[in-house]
């Protein structure tokens, strides 16, 4: 079974997935084995590898290697551009950031790196990167038109467009740390214009079970943790608390 299809399975069967998000920039690839393997422990689905900056080339393929060590979750790739593409993981999230103003991001990494998920053999997860405020590293690096907070019509504009031009899952992003996360009525508006078949995914400023839950309910089918999960000590109990409250 493909990732996806596993991944959209556990959306069927239990709710909502979870996914950790691991910055090869953040900790050595050791600590992220650890780290991933409490995740596991706790109750994750996935591990997503990849950030905005620094996470490249042998850094990232270490720290993959790492986690697939550590735990049997599949690993995908969540790359800031082509830099951020290494062997050896399961899948990749390839995405392209419709509002972003520079093609680079659109389009350009897009196709340096194709050649690259081909000759690792890495399965590609079509995926919609929509950024919104307050947009953080990921949208200052992807020069991103931030999408308003207090705007679900374009969110679901551009959601809409990511559905018509054929990808899979659309991923609404707050920014890595955001003090808010995605608003619960825009994860709502994009739900109900997108339907079933297309996963939305939630990232960003999301730390607790509560937060978590409230977005899951508003029709996230995805919800991404990254940095609580690096800053806390117990990541096995956080974990549990953010995969009970979604699931
Ligand atoms: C960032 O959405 C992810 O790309 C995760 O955000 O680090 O705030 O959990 P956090």
């Amino acid at each position: 079974m493909s990732v996806e299809e596993h991944l959209n399975q556990i959306v069927e069967k239990e709710g909502a997935v979870h996914l950790t998000l691991l910055d090869p920039d953040s900790q050595s690839p050791e600590i992220a084995g650890k780290i991933a393997k409490e995740a596991y422990l706790g109750g994750t689905d996935a591990i997503m590898v990849g950030g905005s900056t620094g996470a490249i080339g042998s850094t990232v393929e270490q720290t993959v290697q790492a986690i697939k060590s550590a735990c049997d979750l599949p690993v995908i790739l969540f790359p800031g551009n082509a830099a951020g593409l290494a062997p050896g993981a399961d899948a990749v999230f390839f995405m392209s950031l419709l509002n972003s103003r520079d093609v680079n991001y659109i389009t350009t990494n897009q196709a340096i790196g194709a050649p690259i998920v081909y000759k690792h053999n890495i399965e590609p997860i079509s995926m919609a990167y929509i950024v919104i405020e307050p947009g953080g590293a990921a949208g200052w690096v992807g020069d991103a038109r931030l999408i308003p907070r207090n705007s679900p019509k374009l969110a679901v504009a551009y959601s809409l467009a990511a559905k018509y031009l054929g990808m899979h899952y659309i991923y609404l992003e707050a920014g890595s740390g955001a003090e808010k996360p995605v608003p619960v009525e825009m994860i709502q508006a994009v739900k109900k214009a997108v339907g079933k078949s297309t996963k939305v995914i939630v990232g960003g400023g999301i730390r607790d079970g509560n937060t978590a839950k409230e977005r899951a309910k508003a029709g996230a089918d995805m919800i991404v943790t990254g940095t609580i999960v690096e800053q806390v000590d117990d990541v096995k109990g956080k974990i549990e608390e953010l995969v009970k409250a979604i699931k």
